[in-house]
């Protein structure tokens, strides 16, 4: 960022314009301040996340996409993103409502994306979540072991890579080899993923975002005790 730009003069429109071009140069110290001084406006901390930070990781996606960045400087750009959402995090957290359910969360081996997920994780506390958010490059026996230690009614998966999706069906299925499948709420999400894929290695929902993520699993765990107080 020059340091000519005020930032408090800036309009909104250019205050986001200015906040997506200091992530996409990997700028974390201008990141937090144009976050800060967004919030500062009044504006929410889910429209700074959403219309900030991840519209601003959406142009670095393309030009990495396009070959005109690359890993290291991508890099960057994903620790400008955290250190912004870091700020995001206990304001999106911040809900006073009771527990509504349990989520363990995680990318799936041999994908270390986990901006996505955790960006899940943050609006599922919001919502009244406890999450378990186990990280990055998650084997089956990793899933199981955090699945068995904490008990969840839901499992998150993530996946950014089109290499490493098919590693869900391998976790699924060791759900069912161990008799718990029908035990837990399984919900896939990540970029290349869709309804057809996730359908397909038999999870209960795909999850376009954060947000849908939210509602789906509030739904999810409300039919499911509905259910169980049928039977
Ligand atoms: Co990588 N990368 N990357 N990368 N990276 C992608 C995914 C890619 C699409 C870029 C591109 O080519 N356009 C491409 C994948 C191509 C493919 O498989 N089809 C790619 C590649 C190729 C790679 C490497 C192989 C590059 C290399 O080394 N040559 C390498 C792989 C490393 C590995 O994992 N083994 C790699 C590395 C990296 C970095 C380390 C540099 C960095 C990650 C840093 C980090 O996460 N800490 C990185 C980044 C940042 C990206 C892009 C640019 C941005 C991803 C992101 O954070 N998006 C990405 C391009 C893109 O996706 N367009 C790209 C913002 C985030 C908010 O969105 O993650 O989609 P997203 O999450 C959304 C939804 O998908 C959904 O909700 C989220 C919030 O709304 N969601 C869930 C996600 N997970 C969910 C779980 C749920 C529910 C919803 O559970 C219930």
């Amino acid at each position: 960022m020059s340091d000519e730009v005020i930032l408090s003069e800036l309009s909104l429109e250019e205050l986001y314009e200015q906040m997506w071009d200091d992530l996409y140069d990997g700028y974390q110290e201008e990141v937090v301040e144009e976050v800060e001084e967004a919030l500062s406006r009044g504006i929410t901390p889910y429209k700074v996340l959403t219309e900030g930070l991840v519209a601003g990781m959406e142009i670095v996606g393309i030009d990495f996409r396009d070959g005109i960045l690359f890993v290291p400087e991508v890099l960057m750009a994903a620790n400008a993103m955290k250190a912004g959402m870091a700020i995001l995090r206990p304001l999106l957290a911040e809900t006073g409502a009771p527990i509504i359910g349990k989520m363990v969360i995680g990318t799936v081996k041999g994908d270390i994306h986990d901006i996505g997920k955790n960006l899940v994780a943050m609006m599922m506390e919001g919502a009244g979540f406890e999450v378990i958010n186990i990280g990055i490059n998650n084997d089956a026996d990793t899933y199981l072991k955090a699945i068995k230690e904490h008990q969840p009614e839901l499992l998150g998966m993530s996946a950014l890579l089109t290499t490493t999706m098919p590693y869900m069906k391998v976790v699924i299925d060791r759900l069912k080899e161990e008799g718990i499948r029908k035990d837990i709420i399984v919900m896939v999400g990540g970029a290349p993923l869709n309804e057809a894929f996730a359908e397909a290695i038999e999870a209960d929902a795909y999850c376009r975002d954060a947000a849908v993520a939210v509602e789906t699993a509030k739904k999810l765990i409300a039919i499911r005790r509905g259910e169980s107080l049928k039977t």
